[in-house]
Order: C-alpha cells, then sequence, then structure tokens
C-alpha cells in the first residue's frame, strides 16, 4: 500500500507532532552550546588532527526547494567532495547543503538570522544504511552575520542567482552550476564544537556527528530578504532547541 511509506507530512509549527525520535529521543538537535561546558579535547581522544576538506572548491550543484528548506545537491557522477579528519573516523562524501532561519543552534543562548549546514555521508554507505548507524552522517553547520558593507554579500555570490528559480517547492530544480563551497566557510582559523545529535527534521535519527563552527560568516541584508521570502511552508524553518541532556560537547583548539 503506497502511501504506508510515505513520509508522514509535518511543519515547522506543529513540532510537538513530529513522529519518528524528534518527541522520544534523548540525543537530539539542535541544541544550545554553552561555551563555558564546552571540554578542550586537550588529550586528542575525540578530536584527533584538523578538520581536511578535500574537493570543495570546484564543485556542480543545483538548487531545489523541498518545502522545508531551499537545498544545493551534488550532480549524480560528479565527483564528490570529500570530509575527513577532526572528531571524525574515516572520509565522509558531501552530499548537500541548505539553510535555517533563524538558526538552529544557538551558542551561549544566542541564535543567528542565518545557518548552513553541509551534510555529509559515511564513504560507500547508502543513505538508509546511514540513517541506521550512529556515525552514518557529520553535518557542518556555519552561522551567517548580518552585515552591511563592502564584501558581505562574498559568501553566497555564487548561489544567491539560483534563488528566484526555487522560491516555492513546486518549481524545478536549478540548472547545476560550479561552485566553491569553501565560501561558506570562514577564512579564519577554523575552530568549532562537536558533538553527537540527530538530524533536526523528522525522522530526526540520531545519527549525526555534529560540527558547528564558531565563527560566523557574513550574510548582507538584501541577501538575507531572499531567504525569508522563500516558501517553507511558513515565516521560519528552524527546531526548537532540545535538552542535550548528558552529552558532552566537545571544542576544537584552533
Ligand atoms: C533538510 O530538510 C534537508 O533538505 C534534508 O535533506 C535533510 O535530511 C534535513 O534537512 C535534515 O538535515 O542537517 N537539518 S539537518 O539535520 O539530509 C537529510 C534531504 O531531504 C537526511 C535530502
Ligand atoms: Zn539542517
Amino acid at each position: 500500500v503506497p502511501y504506508l511509506t510515505l513520509q508522514a507530512e509535518w511543519t515547522y509549527s506543529h513540532q510537538s507532532a513530529w513522529p519518528g525520535k524528534c518527541n522520544a529521543g534523548v540525543g537530539q538537535s539542535p541544541i544550545n552550546i554553552m561555551t563555558q561546558d564546552a571540554i578542550v579535547d586537550k588529550h586528542h581522544a575525540h578530536i584527533r588532527g584538523p578538520l581536511v576538506f578535500r574537493g570543495y572548491n570546484d564543485v556542480s550543484l543545483y538548487g531545489s526547494n523541498n518545502g522545508h528548506t531551499v537545498k544545493w545537491s551534488g550532480v549524480a557522477g560528479g565527483p564528490a567532495p570529500i570530509l575527513s579528519g577532526g572528531p571524525l573516523r574515516g572520509n565522509y562524501t558531501f552530499l548537500q547543503f541548505h539553510f535555517h532561519w533563524l538558526s538552529e543552534h544557538a551558542i551561549d543562548g544566542m541564535k543567528y538570522p542565518l545557518e548552513v549546514h553541509m551534510v555529509h555521508i559515511k564513504t560507500g554507505l547508502s543513505l538508509d544504511e546511514a540513517l541506521a548507524r550512529a556515525d552514518g552522517l557529520a553535518v557542518i553547520g556555519v552561522f551567517f552575520m548580518m552585515h552591511r558593507g563592502y564584501g558581505s554579500d562574498r559568501a553566497l555570490e555564487e548561489i544567491i542567482p539560483m534563488m528566484p528559480y526555487i522560491v516555492d517547492s513546486s518549481q524545478n530544480n536549478t540548472e547545476p552550476r560550479r561552485i566553491d563551497i569553501t565560501r561558506l566557510l570562514s577564512n579564519e582559523p577554523q575552530s568549532y564544537y562537536t558533538y553527537h545529535g540527530s538530524l533536526t527534521t523528522p525522522m530526526c535519527q540520531e545519527v549525526v556527528t555534529w560540527i558547528v563552527m564558531d565563527k560566523p560568516i557574513f550574510i548582507s541584508p538584501e541577501q538575507y530578504a531572499l531567504f525569508t521570502k522563500t516558501d517553507v511552508g511558513g515565516d521560519y524553518n528552524y527546531r526548537s532547541l532540545q535538552p542535550r541532556n548528558n552529552r558532552v560537547v566537545y571544542r576544537s583548539i584552533a
């Protein structure tokens, strides 16, 4: 019976009704990251080296709108970027990046206007396999700060022209375009927080190594207005903060 296999419809304004682990799990995301509670991993027990980004400079990506976010995904068959190092064991293949407004994570109780998530899957696994194991996915989160002034539109310069084509979810995917994904990372030395959590949308599987960058990057007010105009079924697309419970947040030494 086909309808049984369909994912239940969900909205950001009715999060208490989300299915799956969403209201049952104890390792959920996003969380408020308390910087004073983050453990600096001096003995490299969890963070064993720097993050290594391979092949992020020139990637063919197409934009789409799934009714919950705008997303840029890799073109099938193209060489995919590979993330390794930091808290990760082995390689993770880049799948897509997408945006949340406002940010999902908070730092010392403070939220940013926008957060990008770069979703990676443990290399060699299918999505179904990855969603069934604790180390299946790795997501990098980067915050945006609104800034008026020279250069504040640089990070998103390549993807902004694609946004008019994906304002609502009934539009088709955009044509692919070559994108430098490293523009979404700060130039400053990488310092980040990492913890084990979940997808922030149903079914909220607890399979994500979260790597949340400490330093925000910039977005111009004009660019930000394009996000808030996008139809994602409501005015915002962030999940509410979840309890940290007994989880440890580690902090990298930049
Ligand atoms: C967004 O809705 C993405 O478009 C989803 O990707 C993504 O799910 C979901 O958010 C959860 O990702 O980094 N916020 S998050 O935890 O990547 C997955 C797709 O629909 C599995 C492919
Ligand atoms: Zn996300």
